[in-house]
């Protein structure tokens, strides 16, 4: 069995991702590693976990090399919002550590699996089912970062033969662990407050449609383009992959069919708005559905009603 390295792990989907990997290839396959060391209150797989800054290239290549490695999911990065705060730094993480990480899967021969974004997109690209190839001009850091990555994953695969793999992935949504600071962030705590206050002020305004994904299809949409046929994939790095395309209003009304009487009201974050703005309203998805067999699971109804049921335990509500 090949063994797994997995970065960023103690995110949001590292977390769950870390997990899915342990069940599906074997605890003693899959090392997890952050630049963050895991607390108790931590969500992480019970396998062998190691501190890593992916811009250490010196590290990497030690782990890689300690436990021969041969796959690798990439997911330490900085989120948009958390981007726009910090630029230098998002750039020196997203950019240097995706650098850092292909330049050892080329010397150690490894496979490598990096999310893109909605973010990737920007005001000139077409909005309404935002085609797989089309205009990528985005006004934001990680935008910039997000393209920048797509391309050097496809150069690091026809150069060198690098076998990168990745996808776009919408707003994902999970009861796990809290998203990291992205523009999406409030289709999650929007959940949270649901079902602590029956209330919820929104940061974006209501109309804003975005591309959104219950983590389930998020980690199987990973692991499936990993396992498919190298030979059906032409668009390798950046597969546009979507679960539903939604608004504030659309799912604070699916949440109260569930919480009769909660409520939404709206302070809008600029910084957000404008990111929104420029993201998709809703992409299609149908080169990932036709090279690699995607189909997500969940619409917005069964993951509302499995979001609630998980949070109300989580909370104890
Ligand atoms: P997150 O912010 O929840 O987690 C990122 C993790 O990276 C954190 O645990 C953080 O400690 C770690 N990290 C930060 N700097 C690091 C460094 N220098 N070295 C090693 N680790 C570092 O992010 P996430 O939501 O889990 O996202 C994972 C990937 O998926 C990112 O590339 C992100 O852009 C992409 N993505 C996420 C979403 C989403 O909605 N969550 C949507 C589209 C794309
Ligand atoms: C963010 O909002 O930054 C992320 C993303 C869609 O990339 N959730």
């Amino acid at each position: 069995m090949n063994k797994i390295l997995v970065t960023g792990s103690l995110g949001q989907i590292g977390s769950e991702l870390a997990n899915a990997l342990c069940e599906r290839y074997g605890k003693g396959n899959v090392i997890v590693t952050d630049i963050r060391k895991k607390t108790g209150d931590d969500q992480i797989a019970d396998c062998e976990h190691a501190v890593l800054d992916v811009t250490d290239p010196t590290k990497i290549a030690d782990l890689v090399k300690k436990h021969d490695i041969k796959t690798i999911y990439h997911l330490a990065a900085l989120l948009s919002a958390v981007a726009e705060a910090k630029p230098q730094q998002a750039w020196n993480v997203n950019m240097n550590g995706l650098y850092n990480v292909l330049e050892v899967a080329r010397e150690f021969g490894c496979s490598v699996f990096t999310p893109s974004s909605i973010g990737a997109f920007g005001l000139s690209t077409p909005h309404d089912k935002t085609p797989q190839d089309t205009i990528q001009r985005p006004n934001t850091m990680y935008g910039v970062t997000k393209v920048a990555g797509e391309l050097l994953c496809d150069y690091y695969h026809k150069r060198f033969n690098v076998d990168t793999r990745g996808v776009r992935y919408p707003g994902i949504i999970s009861y796990k662990t809290l998203p990291g600071g992205g523009t999406t962030d409030y289709a999650v705590e929007i959940y949270y407050e649901a079902i602590k206050n029956k209330k919820y002020t929104c940061f974006l305004k209501a109309g804003v449609y975005l591309d959104m994904m219950y983590m389930p299809d998020a980690i199987n949409a990973a692991i499936n383009l990993m396992e498919a046929d190298s030979a059906k994939l032409i668009h390798r790095n950046a597969f546009n992959v979507t679960a539903m395309s939604i608004d504030p209003e659309l799912l604070a009304a699916s949440i109260r069919e569930h919480i009769h009487g909660f409520t939404i009201d709206y302070k809008i974050d600029p910084v957000r708005q404008g990111i929104a703005d420029s993201w998709p309203d809703s992409m299609d998805d149908s080169a990932a559905r036709e090279e690699w067999g995607w189909q997500p699971e969940y619409n917005l109804n069964k993951m509302t009603q499995d979001m609630l049921k998980h949070l109300k335990i989580k909370l104890q509500k």
